[in-house]
């Protein structure tokens, strides 16, 4: 018998939101840390996801021994609840030691706060009881190409990532890759070329990749290629499932909000590589619309939740038969009709009840 995946799902606390936007102010108050860790288990989510500041909050002005403490708290309460950190991420955007960005900032005193930052962040992961580190490189890039040297800046980032692996053997770094916003250009916009850089480090084992839908979208790439790509070299860590109407800003939507066979099709690869039998998460990163009310705030969570898994049902339901018989006959309109009728469930999608075996039968 084929092994039947059970996926546990996690989420960032930035995920609860107040709805602030480059043009407007909070529309909703915000809860604490622990407000939130206690909705996780009930909404159906066992893995955190952390900024190294939403552990400590305010880390740079504490002491070693407070941020260790800080950090032994948060762990205790996640014990408490059954719960678990799956990662934690430098938030290297947000002090202004990063305005330049980080490992690749003109200043080397700004690059030495990245990487010292980046070390107190594997601190804090293993005090919280997780050996993985995301590495959004949000200013690692430029507003204008003059600025800096892109080549020095792909030996500063790798230079980092060795520094980081080297400080401690056991961590993991899953680099997270986004094309733009808030930069013009990002230096690592694409799975791809983080898992270059993964090859080209001191551990290749320990570097691979944290997947965003939305990200892979504001690429010009479909996001189940990314994510094949990167299982094909068994380098992906996470994902961050959301959703994002064509090339804007980066919208953050519901899962399979803007499209649904995309979705599908990031189901389906998922699914098909056995991934999350080996613990893998499956990540959200979804904002709730800034319309929602105050009840509403955990929303697009369970809905997210709930569309993949009834996406999880489509792609197990699948007539593979089918499917199959349809590819040898080069009949891709039929597979295309066979799968937007599964996926609408206009009928059970089963083959009895579609013409197209019979089509595909007379090589139609
Ligand atoms: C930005 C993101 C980030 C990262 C997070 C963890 C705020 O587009 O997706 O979410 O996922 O910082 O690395
Ligand atoms: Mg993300």
């Amino acid at each position: 018998m084929t092994e039947v995946t059970s996926y546990r799902f996690s989420f960032g606390p930035w995920n609860i939101s107040e709805g602030a936007d480059p043009f407007g102010p909070e529309v909703r108050t915000p809860y604490s840390l622990i407000e939130k860790l206690d909705w996780y288990r009930p909404l159906g989510f066992e893995g955190v996801q952390f900024h190294d500041d939403d552990v400590v909050e305010g880390l740079d002005d504490l002491q070693t021994g407070q941020v260790t403490r800080r950090a032994q708290e948060v762990r205790q309460a996640l014990a408490d609840r059954g719960l678990v950190a799956e990662f934690v991420a430098p938030r290297l955007w947000f002090h202004p030691q990063t305005i330049d960005g980080g490992f690749t900032a003109n200043a080397a005193a700004d690059r030495q706060y990245a990487l010292d930052r980046c070390l107190r962040t594997i601190d804090i992961a293993r005090e919280v009881d997780t050996r993985n580190v995301v590495l959004w490189l949000a200013r690692e890039g430029t507003y204008i190409r003059e600025s800096k040297n892109a080549r020095l800046a792909y030996q500063r980032i790798l230079e980092t990532l060795n520094r980081m692996l080297e400080y401690d053997p056991e961590v993991r770094i899953w680099i997270e890759p986004k094309p733009n916003e808030p930069m013009d250009h990002a230096y690592v916009p694409t799975i791809g070329h983080a898992i270059a850089l993964a090859y080209q480090t001191v551990a290749p084992d320990r570097v691979g990749g944290l997947i965003e839908t939305a990200h892979a979208i504001l690429a010009g790439l479909d996001p189940a290629d990314e994510m094949a790509f990167a299982l094909a070299h068994d380098k992906l860590g996470s994902v961050h499932l959301n959703d994002q109407n064509g090339l804007k800003f980066d919208q953050d939507k519901s899962f399979g909000s803007a499209n649904l066979r995309m979705a599908y099709n990031q189901v389906r690869v998922l699914e098909e590589a056995g991934y999350g039998r080996h613990g893998e998460f499956i990540g959200l990163d979804v904002k709730v619309m800034r319309t929602q009310k105050q009840p509403g705030s955990t929303a697009h969570l369970t809905n997210s939740r709930e569309t993949f898994l009834h996406l999880v049902e489509k792609v197990r339901s699948v007539d593979r038969e089918l499917e199959q018989k349809l590819i040898d006959a080069r009949d891709y309109e039929a597979l295309d009709a066979y799968t937007l009728r599964h996926l609408l469930g206009v009928s059970d999608g089963s083959a009895a009840d579609s013409q197209l075996p019979a089509m595909a039968a007379a090589g139609k």
